[in-house]
């Protein structure tokens, strides 16, 4: 059976298809990125609490997607012909299965073919929030100064092209002064990606954007505009041909994207919004006044956790996370590097026992149904270890801390830049945009052991540091004779040993 409106109520219970009634719903989201993790998370709490709320307020919070590049046209299509609807398959560490037919996501726009649609989606008196998943590179940041990087060549053409922008702050920019224009209050702009004071990051660049094409907007963002800050979790691999074979073999379902994830789920918000908000608390979402500490855990140990077994296992020759924790030595090494180094360096969480938190983690990245593969957790690298990985080696080396674990994770991610191979000579698919600037300085290594934390884009000055250099030029010196990453983990995990026992 094809998913869609006309077949909802013939599908099966265990399909867990809306209660509620769809036809009612307006869209006050605009949600930029309807990718995976949106559809698993955002999408979800919203699904939720339509289901669970009675109140007619439920049904002004529904969610318009939309795609901006040519590279949305795939999903935009598939979700047009399923009338917005996807199955959502979380699957537990047990192997149970559960579905859901989500039916908070609404409508579907594709900005390149028609910016004004998603411009005038914006600036509609029905949209409070406009929200974002668009990765890292989405957010144009320059990033030798930080600030938003006005060379761009998408920034220039928006500038001067504001009915037809590329970029999403084009977007905003044009929407907002709509708003302006018409005298309709200003909505919230809400990042939901994983990146450290996600809000505070979208205001610097959305600001940098108008100060570009409009400068007399930019006072009205500064003042009407809120960004929250917010944490999100869910891990979320890519969907699979199994999946959607899993749909049609088991429940006669026809959906053409379904998403996979786990069971576990976390949004902790900053509550500050320009006008209104969906009461996702009752469905589990946490409103806190800073997120701050709970960024920085979820990013120093399950981000950082999840390169160190990427960056290690693609090196080894392993395919995906549980594979790699299935291996008694990657899980020792993790505990190694969650515990000497990385916990040491946190600040206390609130609410959050941080040992229950990291037996949590290694639950969940052991989880044999999520097959989340190493090539999706090392993509772009470049712009997740400057924040998962490196601050936690330079806490570590102004306290005098250990940096073992961490630094030959950057030891095995040059070996793995210059080879793009694993230890056996088999490829890997490296995808980052910094891919020829870390292959090409990785090949120096031969010469100057340092070269690739040389590399100022990623590391700043930590080559500088001399025990930190020391540890490095050790562990890549030793991985270019023999890549079998293995064996120098084992040296770390019995140092860690070693230390736990008395000393005579
Ligand atoms: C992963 C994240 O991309 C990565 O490096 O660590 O995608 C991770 O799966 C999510 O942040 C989980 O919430």
């Amino acid at each position: 059976m094809q998913l869609n409106q006309s077949n909802l109520s013939r599908l099966p219970e265990e399909l867990n298809p809306p209660s509620y009634d769809r036809s009612r719903i307006k869209a006050g989201i605009v949600h930029v990125g309807v990718g995976g993790f949106h559809r698993s998370h955002e999408a979800y709490y919203t699904d939720e609490l339509m289901r669970s709320s009675d109140t007619s307020d439920a049904s002004a919070w529904g969610i318009c997607g939309v795609g901006l590049r040519e590279a949305d046209r795939k999903i935009a299509k598939v979700l047009r012909n399923q009338d917005c609807l996807y199955t959502l398959i979380v699957k537990d560490p047990g192997g149970d299965v559960r579905t859901r037919v989500i039916g908070s996501l609404v409508d579907v726009l594709l900005g390149c073919d028609d910016p004004m649609a998603v411009i005038e989606q914006m600036a509609s008196s029905d949209t409070k929030i406009v929200s974002l998943t668009i990765t890292e590179g989405g957010y144009n940041v320059d990033p030798a100064s930080g600030d938003f990087d006005t060379a761009n060549a998408d920034a220039i053409h928006d500038v001067q092209n504001p009915q037809q922008p590329r970029l999403v702050f084009g977007y905003l920019t044009a929407a907002l002064r709509l708003r302006r224009e018409r005298g309709l209050p200003a909505i919230t702009v809400q990042s939901c990606d994983n990146i450290q004071h996600n809000g505070d990051l979208t205001r610097k660049m959305l600001l940098g954007f108008a100060r570009m094409q409009d400068a007399d907007l930019v006072k009205w963002i500064e003042d009407e505009v809120c960004f929250p800050n917010a944490m999100v979790d869910r891990i979320t691999p890519v969907t699979s041909s199994a999946d959607i074979d899993y749909l049609h073999r088991q429940l006669d379902l026809d959906d053409a994207w379904p998403v996979t994830c786990e069971p576990f789920c976390q949004w902790i918000i900053e509550d500050n919004f320009s006008n209104g908000r969906p009461e996702w608390e009752k469905v589990g979402a946490q409103f806190v006044t800073d997120v701050t500490p709970f960024e920085t855990m979820k990013l120093r140990l399950l981000n950082a956790g999840h390169s160190v077994l990427g960056l290690l296992g693609s090196l080894f020759g392993y395919q995906t996370i549980d594979q790699t924790l299935g291996d008694e030595l990657f899980v020792t090494f993790l505990r190694g590097f969650f515990d000497d180094e990385a916990t040491p360096m946190l600040d206390a969480v609130e609410g959050i026992d941080l040992g229950q938190y990291k037996s949590t983690l290694i639950e969940r990245f052991g989880n044999p149904n999520i097959k989340d593969s190493l090539a999706r957790i090392c993509l772009e690298s470049s712009s997740k270890l400057p924040v998962f990985l490196l601050p936690t080696i330079r806490r570590n080396l102004e306290q005098g801390g250990p940096i073992a674990h961490a630094t030959l994770v950057i030891a095995a991610w040059c070996y793995y830049s210059e080879h793009h191979t694993d230890r056996h000579g088999n490829p890997l698919d490296v995808v980052d945009e910094q891919e020829a600037a870390l292959q090409q300085a990785a090949r120096k290594t031969i010469r100057d052991p340092l070269a690739f934390i040389k590399l100022e884009s990623v590391f700043g000055n930590l080559a500088e540091d001399g025990r930190f250099a020391e540890t490095y030029e050790h562990f890549v010196q030793d991985l270019y004779r023999n890549p079998d990453v293995s064996i120098l983990m084992r040296q770390a995990t019995v140092n860690d040993e070693a230390k736990d026992k008395p000393q005579i």
